[in-house]
């Protein structure tokens, strides 16, 4: 059991659990509000996360606005917003975030601009963190990222300024080898600034959907449920009173098996049936053609649980169809823990039922049985589920018990958790008296090596942090496993547009939205493009160790040297405008290859080459908006248009 989590924000969960022995975002949204700097890193927040990025843009046309720190290969609008704003904008080569990090942190402590009362007081490890990044200074940071030193030092000096900090950090990092140890250097960067626990100070490890934060509290992303840990046989036995098991009916012997092991599994013919709900793995998974292979394979009986006939649908060997929200009621929770009530407004179609309600008539006709021989699960519904899960939560981080379906149907615009009789608004901010979940009774997790990501045992975590403190942790830093040669000399990264969600089931059947982006195209430089003879709209065949495809290029303000690669254009809609009919999605290039703490996969670092095929007709088919933005003129700009109008029905189905 594992959740899409594990292509998403693993590394989120990981690098909190390293930091503060648990997951929870220790900040909050309104935190932007306050903020003198807000800092992202990897972080496209103005496409992947616009009403987010709308608050942001508030502050920086109001008064006193905060200046931003934006580190990202391309130009996106943040990078544009933090030049603009007196901010900074690094560039750095993709696969030196920890060595950035590094560089960073040991200009704040070379220049004094730690708090060394917060450090003293809430945290451990401060001696080997200064020892680990006095050997990162500018000049050899500048060299491995391909900045200038100039640079490090001017993002050091807003850093190391900031009165009140806020850090976002998101695919850049996650997706990327040493995903946990760069994350972990951001906590530690706000820890060793004091900058925790204030209006405005915060940090935001974030999540790409309201459900990865979910699958996480529940014990769907290789966590167990409430935060609890699967090494402390106290929040096991916790955990099946809650469900009224034997807790020999949890099995806890180590976290389950994650989706890249999974997907090996599979391939070994040891796992010979799969139940794939509401994920596209046939385009999302990296290296697709040995994910087609294996989801294809003989001995593996395919369940897909989908609301549309998906590339992966299509392999299965059954298809379960589920209802979509607005036809299901159910709860979602917010990376910075609001959590929010969302009703069912219509009936299902045809046959389409609830995942939920398809699990629960699963478990029936398995006969699953609590200790007492009763059906297991005890609920019934979304409501049942909910009480029930609220109730396992007593005591935990993630405390539900002050919440009910009749409470966040009152309270529109959501509770943050913790929510229970000593917080029954729930609770704006963690960490603020500076004591954290990282007591070693009540800690999620002992940690990991940052490096090897061997889990650390529980008695030596005792003797490291026995008072619940921060733990700042340090990491060498080590090249990517794929770095550029002679055959392939770019570096390829992939990620997305503000117009298309990624495998496209619901955004390429908006017609408007499909229009402002109906194509894969491939971003280079302007330098990168002379070089290679490149015109905007040429068709190109991009290609890694593992595969090649076909796209038309936008020379785009991204970094030289790399190359970016929309992932959201599946394989079998094969309407190609170069004609070729070729496989055009991202994930046919990307590397079999996780981050050994988080278990998240690298679709960020493989080494790319470029080749040219011919001319194209026209600019390439990719958005002028954001980091896609065109250097050069010509391109008619993306704008909306009739078509995006929508009716709406009101009660008396009147438009
Ligand atoms: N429109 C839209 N919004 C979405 C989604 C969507 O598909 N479409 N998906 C949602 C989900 S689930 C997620 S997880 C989020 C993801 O949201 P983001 O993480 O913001 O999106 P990405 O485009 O994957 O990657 C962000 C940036 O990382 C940069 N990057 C690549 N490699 C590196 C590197 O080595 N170092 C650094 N510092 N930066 C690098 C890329 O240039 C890119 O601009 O978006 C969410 N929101
Ligand atoms: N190259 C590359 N690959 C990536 C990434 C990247 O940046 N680059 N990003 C990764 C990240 S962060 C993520 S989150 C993943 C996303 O990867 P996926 O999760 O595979 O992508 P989605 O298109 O969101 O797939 C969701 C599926 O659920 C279906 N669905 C929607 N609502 C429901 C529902 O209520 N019930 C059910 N049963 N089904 C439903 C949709 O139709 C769709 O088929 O991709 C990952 N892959
Ligand atoms: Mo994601």
């Amino acid at each position: 059991m594992d959740g899409n989590t594990r292509l998403c924000t693993a590394t989120a969960a990981a690098a909190l659990k390293e930091t503060f022995g648990c997951d929870g975002q220790p900040g909050s949204y309104t935190d932007v509000d306050d903020a003198d700097v807000i800092a992202l890193f990897g972080h496209n927040v103005a496409e992947t996360q616009p009403v987010l990025w709308m608050r942001i843009l508030d502050r920086l046309a109001g008064q006193d606005p905060p200046r931003l720190v934006c580190v990202d290969p391309r130009d996106t609008e943040v990078a544009r917003a933090a030049r603009a704003g007196g901010g900074v904008h690094l560039a750095p080569l993709p696969g030196t975030n920890l060595a950035l990090m590094n560089g960073l942190l040991h200009e704040i402590i070379a220049n004094g601009w730690v708090d060394r009362d917060y450090v003293g007081a809430h945290t451990v490890g401060f001696a080997e963190l200064e020892q680990r990044v006095v050997d990162y200074p500018p000049e050899k940071v500048a060299r491995i990222c391909r900045i200038t030193p100039q640079e490090i030092r001017a993002a050091a000096r807003v850093l190391g300024h900031a009165e009140r900090l806020l850090s976002t950090v998101l695919q850049g990092f996650y997706q990327s080898h040493q995903a946990s140890a760069a994350a972990v250097q951001v906590n530690n960067l706000n820890l060793v600034r004091g900058m925790l626990g204030r209006p405005g100070c915060g940090i935001l490890q974030m999540n790409g959907q309201p459900t990865a934060e979910n699958t996480r509290e529940c014990g769907a992303d290789g966590d167990m449920s409430g935060f609890r840990n699967w090494s402390n046989d106290a929040h096991v036995a916790d955990l099946a009173g809650h469900w009224n098991l034997d807790p020999l009916q949890i099995p806890h012997m180590s976290p389950p098996t994650h989706a890249m092991q999974m997907m090996r599994y599979v391939e070994n013919g040891s796992i010979g049936m799969l139940w794939v709900s509401a994920t596209n793995p046939a385009v999302s998974m990296p290296e697709l053609a040995r994910i087609r292979k294996i989801l294809s394979r003989d001995g593996l009986f395919l369940v897909v649980q989908d609301i549309f006939r998906s590339e992966t649908a299509e392999l299965a060997d059954v298809v379960l169809p589920a209802a979509t929200w607005g036809e299901k009621t159910g709860c979602f929770t917010n990376a910075d823990r609001t959590v929010h009530l969302s009703d069912k407004a219509v009936d299902p179609p045809g046959g389409a039922r609830p995942d939920l309600d398809i699990f629960l008539d699963f478990a029936r006709r398995m006969g699953f049985r609590d200790k007492d021989g009763a059906p297991f699960p005890q609920w019934h519904d979304a409501e049942s589920a909910f009480d029930a899960w609220a109730a396992s939560t007593a005591g935990r981080p993630c405390d539900y018990t002050g919440l009910s379906h009749a409470k966040l149907r009152a309270t529109p615009s959501g509770v943050q958790w913790p929510c229970n009789v000593e917080h029954p608004d729930g609770t704006e901010r963690l960490y603020t008296d500076g004591r954290f979940f990282s007591a070693p009774d009540y800690c999620e997790s002992c940690g990991r090596d940052l490096v090897t990501g061997a889990p650390l045992d529980a008695t030596r975590y005792r003797v490291l942090n026995p008072d619940a403190k921060a733990i700042l942790k340090a990491a060498e830093y080590l090249p990517p496993h794929e770095p550029p040669t002679a055959e392939h000399p770019m570096v390829l990264i992939t990620g997305r547009t503000l117009y298309h969600f990624h495998t496209r089931t619901k955004t390429g059947r908006v017609p408007e939205l499909q229009k402002a982006a109906p194509e894969v195209w491939v971003e280079c430089s302007a330098g990168d493009a002379r070089r290679l003879g490149l015109a905007e709209g040429d068709v190109v065949e991009v290609a890694t160790p593992r595969g090649a495809l076909r796209a038309r290029v936008r020379v785009s303000g991204i970094r030289e040297g790399v190359v970016f690669l929309p992932f959201h254009y599946g394989y079998w809609d094969t309407s190609m405008s170069t004609g070729t009919g070729a496989s055009r999605a991202a994930n046919e290039l990307t590397i079999t290859d996780w981050d050994p703490v988080s278990k998240q996969p690298l679709f960020k670092t493989a080494a790319a080459r470029l080749t040219r095929i011919g001319s194209g007709q026209g600019p390439a088919p990719a958005p002028t908006v954001g980091a896609s933005r065109p250097v050069g003129d010509g391109v008619a700009a993306t704008r909306g248009g009739r078509g995006a109008r929508v009716q709406e029905l009101t009660g008396a189905g009147e438009a």
